[in-house]
């Protein structure tokens, strides 16, 4: 097995040091970093996106998937700047205003990273000016989590800060969560719901067309 393969094969069993000991030495080894992220680190997480829907891994492989991923990440960051790898787009993803449920939004993050996007990671409990904020910044898709019945209606109040500001037609808006669904995201005026973490990356691509 190569190197490459390796890091693919250790990012599908979750196991982070591996994987980080995998990329450090395809470094060293001149392997650039692009070649490590796409078909190393995303092709893996891919394949994770893959048997989750298939059903054959669960949440916690995906998280110890993402997590080993995040490792990897840090340690390729900076090589990924230095080759000047462009991000396909600048997401600003967030919990919304009154919900501190984190886990699935920072899984859907780290799906979208590993797929090549840029994250703004604005965090839980975000009021909606802070997404208006980003968009200013810069971010071309808004991806919203809520996890509670009380706080899905203030994903509308996201749509609707957009819309105000005159920002609604520069960006992309995507909402996801356990009590959320298509229904929704047609009614509030999102522009795409996603039942899970690679659906998600799935529906970030097609809406922005890449
Ligand atoms: Co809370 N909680 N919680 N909780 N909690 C739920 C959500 C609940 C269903 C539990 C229950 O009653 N069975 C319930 C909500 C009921 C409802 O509204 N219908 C609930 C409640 C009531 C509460 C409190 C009100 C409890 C209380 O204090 N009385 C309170 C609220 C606090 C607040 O937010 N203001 C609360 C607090 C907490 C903790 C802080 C203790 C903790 C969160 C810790 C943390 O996140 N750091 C917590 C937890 C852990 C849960 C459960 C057990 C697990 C959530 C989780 O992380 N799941 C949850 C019950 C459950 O889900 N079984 C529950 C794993 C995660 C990977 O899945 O977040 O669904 P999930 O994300 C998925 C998809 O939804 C989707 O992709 C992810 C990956 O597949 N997805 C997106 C999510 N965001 C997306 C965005 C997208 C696309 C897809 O695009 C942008």
């Amino acid at each position: 097995m190569s190197l490459i393969e390796e890091i693919r094969e250790g990012i599908i069993q979750g196991q982070a040091n591996i994987v980080v000991d995998k990329v450090r030495q395809a470094l060293e080894a001149g392997e650039s970093a692009e070649v490590i992220l796409n078909q190393g680190l995303i092709s893996g997480m891919q394949r994770v996106g893959e048997m989750f829907e298939e059903g054959t891994v669960f949440v916690p492989e995906m998280l110890i998937a993402a997590r080993a991923m995040d490792k990897a990440l840090t340690l390729l960051r900076p090589h990924l700047v230095e080759a000047g790898v462009q991000p396909i787009a600048k997401v600003a993803i967030g919990t919304v205003k009154g919900d501190l449920h984190d886990i699935g939004k920072k899984l859907v993050a780290m799906m979208l990273e590993g797929s090549g996007f840029e994250i703004m990671d604005l965090g839980i409990n975000v009021p909606p000016e802070k997404f208006v904020d980003a968009v200013r910044q810069g971010a071309q898709v808004v991806a919203l989590s809520a996890l509670l019945t009380t706080t899905m209606p203030n994903m509308k109040d996201v749509v609707d800060a957009l819309d105000q500001a005159g920002l609604r037609g520069q960006t992309r808006v995507i909402i996801g969560g356990a009590p959320v669904n298509q229904n929704y995201a047609d009614q509030i005026g999102a522009d795409g719901f996603a039942p899970d973490a690679s659906s998600a990356v799935r529906k970030v691509r097609e809406l922005i067309g890449v």
